[in-house]
């Protein structure tokens, strides 16, 4: 019984700690997964910055959409950078496992500039989402410029 109920605890306990790299399969995978992420984050995010840029109409529930969709999609990239896959990808820098904790900070300063870009684009007020749209793209930059190689 003593034996059955540790068991249980260290199960438990470990649910609880698993490392990301458990959400993927081979470090391969996490790889793939967060660049696919970053894809379909940039694709909706340009969908934006056509309208603000006067490339595409405005259509104000289009850009609510897509600002949902980046929004969204920004809590999702991070766990996928495990330790593991240091050495997979040419566009990573190692300041992102030598300086975690601001990574984390510019994972973060993404996630809130996007809840702003959705308020701003439920304005439906153009020059309201251009703000955001260019305080959002400021933070994308911003995390590329310390820890992205540009290809
Ligand atoms: C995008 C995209 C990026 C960012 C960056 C903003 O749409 O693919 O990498 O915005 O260009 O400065």
């Amino acid at each position: 019984m003593k034996f059955a109920a540790s068991l249980a605890l260290a199960a438990a306990a470990c649910a609880f700690a698993a490392p990301a790299s458990a959400q993927f399969a081979k470090p391969e995978d996490a790889v793939k997964y967060r660049k696919g992420v970053m894809v379909v984050m940039s694709n909706h995010f340009g969908r934006i910055g056509a309208m603000v840029n006067g490339r595409a109409p405005y259509d104000a529930k289009a850009a609510i959409a897509n600002a949902e969709l980046v929004s969204e999609l920004s809590k999702l990239p991070w766990p996928a950078f495990t330790q593991n896959t240091e050495k997979l990808s040419d566009l990573t820098k190692p300041a992102i496992w030598a300086e975690p904790a601001k990574f984390k900070e510019h994972g973060e300063n993404l996630q809130a500039a996007t809840v702003k870009l959705v308020a701003a684009a439920r304005t439906e007020n153009l020059d309201t989402l251009k703000t955001a749209f260019g305080n959002t793209a400021q933070t994308c930059k911003s995390c590329h410029d310390s820890f992205r190689n540009n290809p």
